[in-house]
């Protein structure tokens, strides 16, 4: 038996953590954490690569359906069939409809390092497979996770993206973490440095609305009734306002808008803000003095504050009050960086016609360049704004991912063609009439740059079955298309041209197997004084005005709120009171836990084992009032329908609201969890009109025991 121990880079998900795996006769048995190296770390997911990679439910060949739709009836076929039948569909669709009728969703499984480079829209995990095809239907998890706070919020109000912002936790006499759980997170450096920096006796503050793992690390837990941070924000704005605790000079010199924000924010007292949002008014002054008075808060915040009814507003409230109490690129605060420019092969968008959700979520579009997946059901189903006709999924699970799937399903159903790329059989997959094997990225060469620091991402085991790279079978597909000239060849050319501005480093990182050190340019705080974060090196941000823009042009512009407002959640106690009395609870969804990925895993023994049934968190008295224990069959229920999870009583959750894991639904997980769609209770038509992203933590539901 040939057994071989050797240097490698996790290859589960794109977190990047440094491995050693051990090989017997080319198979990988054992992955084990890589000392020295970065991320040095191991996930319980990664742990069972060998089981998640060799598991009897990986597809192995190009399929090509011969049943129904949704029935779940194929033929295997070769790569060639595949690929030919793909590209003929769409070039009927396109011959017939135009390319528009052609829409692209790509997902969390897309996010490897190369894919992102060469295959997506610049900034965005957007696939742009079909803009060459002649299609702006291009659209992706974005249209549900991460643009809001990354993108959107950061543009309207510094002109930067969330990656121009970093928490510097190092220098930080306070971090607050505010609505993310970085311990579950990919890659696990925030974590890592949050621990460090509370080892340095850092306070740690979170605020979530539960005592979530990083919570419960925290010295301060402030639990907060979902979709309301946005009030809780303007408390705090109202407290550092009416106390004058925030940095004269800053607000005076370089922002726009503060007296409008100094009116507005007179509604909210703590008082107030008390009722809405059940954080004592005592706290909120107390936190809103500490944040204000103390030198260096850094913040961490990301999806616990993107679906609610404001969520886009109420992200870009959290940014001022970290702005105006003088904690924007200072040591200890939230350190900028100068936006990139854009990349250069960005491809030109098709002319004179727009992508699917344009017109609604004009801010989305121009921000983002791509379609809202949100109206894909409506352009299939009703033919607005025009007809769609064809589907390529690629690495993403939209029937457990967006609310109310049953929509969706029906959309799938009246599609002339719809092709998957996934490495199991999904259930969007049984709808598709061709599905593509993906390989997993320990089968596949690529490279990972990390914050100082690049490695060669090196093959470990060879593709499972007929399975291939997810960026070769793209180029593939575009060779057929005609264009495929547009993307990298191989793995080889893809890596070359990665690190085309640097060949030197390129030829160091060939000749490492742990990577190599890139030096980081030394730290300069207050960049808007000294002119670093313009283009024109003008002092100032990047916004229109050259302002932080409290009042933003940008929001303005597509008519949308100037100030950051709140919105009370529109299915919510305060706004649906009748609805309340039959839904008492406020249901949130989604919060990550260890041993799953969104959707993923729940085929796997050796992680079901961790948590065997999807939960619903409830607190001792809500339980109690119920009848229900801890391990019960329960049914949750909202306006939407009904689906049975099993009961975790918990003082983790405040009283009056439920946590509901979030990624059941799929044919090949265990029984209960692929029974446990949670967002058969969410909600298709509420969202964040700014964005489009679905409400998923903030509604109204039922539970009752089974
Ligand atoms: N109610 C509720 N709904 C939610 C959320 C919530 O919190 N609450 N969260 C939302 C968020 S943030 C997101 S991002 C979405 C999840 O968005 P999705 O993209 O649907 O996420 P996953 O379920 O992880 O699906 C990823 C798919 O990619 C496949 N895959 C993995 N690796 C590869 C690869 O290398 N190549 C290819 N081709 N495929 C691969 C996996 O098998 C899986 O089927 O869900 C959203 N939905
Ligand atoms: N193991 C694992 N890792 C993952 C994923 C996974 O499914 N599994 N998913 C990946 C994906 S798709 C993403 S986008 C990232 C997301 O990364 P995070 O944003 O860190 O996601 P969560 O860990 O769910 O943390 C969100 C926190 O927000 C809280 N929250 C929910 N609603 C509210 C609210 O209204 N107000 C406040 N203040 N807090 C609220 C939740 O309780 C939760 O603790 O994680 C990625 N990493
Ligand atoms: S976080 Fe991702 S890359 Fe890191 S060990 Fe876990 S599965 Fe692997
Ligand atoms: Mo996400």
């Amino acid at each position: 038996m040939a057994i071989e121990i050797k240097p490698s880079i996790c290859g589960i998900c794109p977190g990047g953590c440094a491995v050693k795996v051990t090989l017997e006769d080319g198979r990988l048995v054992k992955v084990e954490p890589h000392k020295g190296a970065p991320y040095a770390h191991l996930c319980i997911r990664g742990k069972h690569a060998p089981e998640i990679i060799y598991s009897p439910h990986r597809l192995k060949t190009p399929l090509i359906r011969t049943g129904e739709r949704g029935e779940g009836k194929f033929r295997e076929a070769s790569w060639d069939e595949a690929l030919d039948l793909t590209a003929q569909k769409m070039t009927e669709i396109k011959a017939r409809y135009g390319p528009q009728a052609m829409f692209s969703h790509s997902g969390r499984g897309t996010f490897e390092q190369s894919m992102v480079r060469f295959y997506d829209m610049p900034n965005t995990m957007t696939n742009k497979l079909l803009l060459p095809f002649g299609s702006p239907n291009i659209s992706g998890v974005d249209s549900l996770c991460y643009v809001t706070y990354g993108i959107f919020a950061p543009m309207a109000n510094f002109g930067l993206l969330a990656t121009n912002l970093s928490p510097d936790f190092e220098n930080s006499n306070l971090i607050v973490v505010w609505g993310t759980n970085p311990i579950t997170d990919s890659p696990p450096f925030i974590f890592q440095r949050i621990v460090k920096a509370q080892q340095n006796k850092t306070k740690l503050i979170a605020v979530d609305q539960m005592r979530c793992d990083i919570a419960a690390r925290a010295d301060q837990w402030v639990g907060v009734r979902p979709g309301t941070d946005g009030a809780l924000i303007l408390g705090l704005l109202n407290v550092v306002i009416n106390e004058k605790l925030y940095d004269r000079e800053f607000v005076e010199k370089w922002t726009l808008g503060f007296s409008e924000l100094s009116d507005y924010v007179q509604n909210f007292t703590p008082q107030k803000v008390e009722s809405i949002t059940h954080v004592p008014a005592e706290t909120i002054t107390a936190l809103a003095r500490e944040i204000a008075n103390t030198e260096g808060v850094s913040l961490h915040t990301f999806t616990g504050l993107e679906y609610s009814n404001c969520g886009m507003q109420s992200i870009r409230a959290l940014y001022i009050l970290w702005a105006i109490t003088g904690n924007l690129d200072v040591p200890g605060g939230l350190y900028l960086t100068a936006p990139r420019r854009p990349l250069q092969d960005e491809f030109p968008k098709p002319a004179g016609i727009l992508p699917v959700g344009a017109e609604k979520y004009p801010l989305f579009y121009e921000l983002t360049g791509s379609a809202q997946f949100m109206e894909f059901p409506r352009a299939v189903l009703e033919e607005e704004p025009y007809p769609v006709k064809g589907l390529l999924v690629i690495g993403s699970s939209i029937l457990t991912s967006y609310p109310q799937p049953k929509i969706f399903e029906e959309a799938f159903r009246k599609l002339d063609f719809m092709a998957v790329v996934d490495l199991v059989m999904t259930r969007d997959a049984l709808f598709a009439d061709v599905v593509l094997p993906s390989a997993t990225y320990y089968e596949t060469n690529s490279y990972q740059r990390y914050p100082g620091y690049a490695r060669l991402r090196r093959r470990v085991i060879e593709p499972v079955g007929q399975s291939k790279n997810c960026a070769m079978i793209l180029t593939e597909l575009a060779k057929k298309l005609g264009y495929g000239h547009l993307f990298p060849q191989s793995e080889e050319e893809l890596i070359e041209k990665a690190f085309a501005g640097n060949p030197a480093l390129l030829k160091k990182l060939q000749n490492s197997r742990d990577g190599v050190e890139i030096p980081v340019p030394e730290r300069r705080y207050k960049k808007y004084e000294l002119g670093l974060l313009r283009g024109d090196k003008k002092p100032g941000f990047p916004t229109p005005s050259g302002l932080v823009e409290i009042t933003s042009s940008l929001t303005a512009k597509h008519g949308y709120d100037a100030l950051p407002v709140y919105t009370e959640p529109v299915e919510g106690p305060l706004h649906n009171p009748e609805l309340y009395k039959e839904f008492p609870l406020v249901l949130n969804t989604g919060a990550r836990i260890q041993s799953t990925f969104r959707s993923q895993h729940l085929n796997v023994p050796g992680l079901v084992k961790y948590q065997e049934k999807p939960h619903v968190l409830i607190n001792l008295l809500d339980a109690a009032e119920r009848g229900i224990k801890t391990g019960d069959k329960v049914a949750v229920s909202t306006r939407r329908g009904e689906v049975i999870f099993y009961a975790d009583v918990t003082e983790n959750v405040l009283p009056g609201q439920v946590e509901v894991n979030m990624g059941g639904g799929n044919p090949t997980q265990v029984e209960a969890w692929r029974q446990a769609n949670v967002n058969h209770l969410t909600d298709f038509n509420n969202r964040d009109p700014i964005s489009g992203f679905p409400v998923f933590k903030a509604l109204l539901c039922q539970v009752k025991k089974a």
